[in-house]
């Protein structure tokens, strides 16, 4: 019999699926290859609708359903996009405040896809224990930005109500660097879920890559958490310069007036977004980061 169901996890081209008629099943794709499949990385993530054909105890996927939308990232190795996770709503980018330290230019990259996949983000502040000061100077920028933030603990449970309250009804992926403590996280608030928690090198102050799965977590009925592996670097080559200032929110109101049409708001005369930065109406650092990723796409790195 056709039914649909939902991907949990996927590993060496076998899924999980959770059935819409309330059982698990294993499944593999029939004939190998979705008729989606359009060079991405992979053809199903979790939280992808799937349509599959059960007989017994064997299942096979025959069709991915239309996406409400995706987390992606650039798969440096193979040159690709890559979806992380699918119909989502809310992605909640992990940061620490100490070990690994905030890395801003991160966070704003992860901020671009957010915004340009139509994704509302989070921002989680964790190792709460570990900072001497509550809040950084990033956050203040991100408040400026209406983009919510909140800082916990993980090891002493601090916050985590907030963020209980923040991810109840709602499909969230916890997206981040490696070691930040996304697992950590999805076992404080669900500790059902017995994530592998990793360690912290001391030498590098970076995580392992514990997780080596994304995994869809179903924490109550409604509310859902997608965990997934750390990444290093967050490339930004799956879109064009211009899509990327179209990521960053504040530059909205400038760059219509920007006196050059094509301006790639680096260097051109008349730059109304540059006059911005420096009348202080656009944050230092975050043309900062803007200016660094189109310097990367175009040196294809
Ligand atoms: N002090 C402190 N340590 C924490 C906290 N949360 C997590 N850790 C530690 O940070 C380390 C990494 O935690 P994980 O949960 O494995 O991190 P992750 O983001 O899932 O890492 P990957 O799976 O590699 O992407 C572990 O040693 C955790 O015990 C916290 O709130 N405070
Ligand atoms: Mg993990
Ligand atoms: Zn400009």
């Amino acid at each position: 019999m056709t039914t649909n169901g939902t991907v949990l996890w996927g590993a060496n081209n076998i899924f999980r699926l959770l059935l819409d008629r309330g059982d698990g099943v294993e499944a593999r794709i029939r004939g190998k290859v979705l008729r989606v499949d359009e060079g991405e990385h992979n053809a199903l993530a979790p939280g992808d609708r799937v349509a599959v054909d059960v007989d017994g105890d064997s299942a096979l996927i025959t069709d991915r359903l239309e996406r409400n939308n995706r987390v992606v990232r650039w798969n440096r190795k193979r040159h690709r996009i890559q979806t992380v996770a699918a119909n989502v709503d809310r992605v909640c980018v992990v940061t620490s405040f100490r070990r690994p330290p905030v890395r801003p230019r991160f966070v704003d990259r992860v901020l671009v896809m957010a915004r340009l996949e139509g994704i509302p983000p989070l921002i989680v502040f964790n190792k709460r224990d570990l900072a001497d000061d509550a809040s950084t100077a990033y956050e203040g920028v991100l408040t400026d930005l209406g983009i919510e933030s909140i800082a916990c603990s993980a090891r002493t449970g601090w916050g985590i109500d907030e963020i209980r309250a923040a991810i109840t009804g709602n499909t969230t992926v916890l997206f981040g660097q490696s070691g930040v403590g996304k697992s950590s996280l999805v076992n404080a608030l669900f500790p059902e879920a017995h994530q592998e928690v990793g360690s912290v090198s001391v030498k590098y102050d970076r995580g392992r890559h514990t997780t080596t799965l994304a995994r869809r977590i179903i924490v109550e009925p409604g509310t859902v958490l997608i965990d997934t592996p750390g990444v290093r670097e967050f490339d930004l080559n799956m879109y064009e310069p211009v899509e990327i200032a179209a990521g960053f929110a504040e530059f909205a109101p400038y760059i219509p007036d920007c006196a050059m049409p094509s301006c790639t708001h680096l260097h051109e005369p008349g730059c109304r977004v540059r006059s911005a930065v420096e009348g202080g109406h656009i944050n230092e650092s975050r043309y900062d980061s803007y200016a660094r990723i189109v310097s990367s796409l175009e040196d294809g790195s």
